[in-house]
């Protein structure tokens, strides 16, 4: 299968990283971190897991026109506000047989790639991989979860041959992949997750696992869930506080030592992606006449950051 992943960094390079290793002709792209792209090249991929490293020579380009056609599955991984501008640059590489799929954290890159998205192909995912990228051309596979995926659009809740193939294959190549019948509510499920352990961490500086270890930085945690939790219902979600609380928590085991997607942004001086996630939930609330006092506030501690 060729893949081509847009907006290889943590997450897009793990994931090219992994079907790479599979057997799958990866072409990795980021026009904006030449380093990372030069370093692959020169040296190959590098992903430091728990229990010993491997590495693996996918291609890699800072020039889109270098990947070759038909693409089989277009990975959206460039960050939530960056949606627009990847899938415009992007579109030649889809043909009618093109699987798009975004496994981009927040609420709103789905609504935009539906815009350009025509052939009824394009996927919505939620991941609870953890990815760090530690230097050029090395990233930390920093905790492993399921990744489920959906029909955006028309098509929403189906499941047909390919689609139950291309999980398979995912999964075959150990990125356990389910197909999910309710993407939005999953998608608002994920919200849940990164709304509490992103800002948590960024602002204090430290790994997922430190959320259930330091008793204030938890009791926060918690907070912000249970803040978050009537915008969910809104959208599918039943869970109640203690099994939104017990499945946050759960991420925060399974990738204790990931460094979240949003602290790697800090720490690097980069936008984050907070309006795409608190910001969402503090504006949602809003319209249900709900207070989010703990959500808008790390909205703007966040935003505050200098980047
Ligand atoms: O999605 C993530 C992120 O960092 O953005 C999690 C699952 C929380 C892993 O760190």
């Amino acid at each position: 299968m060729r893949i081509a992943i847009i907006g290889a960094g943590a997450l897009g390079s793990l994931f090219g990283g992994v079907l790479t290793r599979g057997g799958h002709d990866v072409w990795l792209y980021n026009p904006s971190n030449k380093k990372h792209i030069h370093a692959i090249q020169k040296n190959g991929l590098r992903i430091q897991t728990g229990d010993g490293d491997f590495e693996v020579k996918p291609n890699a380009t800072t020039r889109l026109a270098e990947i070759p056609l038909p693409i089989e599955v277009m990975g959206i991984f460039v960050k939530a506000y960056d949606t627009e501008r990847a899938i415009s640059d992007a579109l030649p590489l889809i043909s009618t047989e093109t699987w798009t799929l975004s496994l981009q954290n927040g609420i709103g890159p789905e609504v935009v790639l539906a815009q350009h998205v025509l052939n009824g192909r394009l996927l919505r995912g939620v991941t609870a991989q953890g990815a760090t990228l530690i230097e050029a051309g090395i990233v930390r596979w920093g905790g492993r979860g399921p990744t489920q995926l959906g029909l955006f659009g028309t098509k929403s809740g189906q499941l047909d041959d390919s689609l139950e193939n291309l999980c398979a294959t995912l999964s075959s190549a150990d990125w356990k992949t389910h197909f999910t019948p309710e993407i939005e509510k999953d998608l608002w499920v994920k919200l849940l997750v990164n709304a509490a352990i992103n800002p948590l961490t960024a602002l204090f500086n430290v790994p997922n696992g430190q959320l259930i270890a330091d008793k204030e930085l938890n009791a926060i945690l918690h907070g912000i869930i249970r803040e978050a939790l009537p915008v969910t219902r809104t959208h599918g979600v039943q869970l109640s506080l203690e099994e939104a609380i017990s499945h946050v928590e759960g991420v925060c085991r399974g990738t204790a030592q990931n460094l979240s997607s949003m602290l790697q942004d800090v720490r690097r001086g980069k936008r984050t992606e907070i309006e795409y996630i608190n910001g969402v939930v503090a504006r949602e609330a809003k319209a249900l006449d709900a207070q989010t006092p703990l959500n808008s506030l790390l909205t703007r501690l966040v935003m505050r950051s200098p980047y």
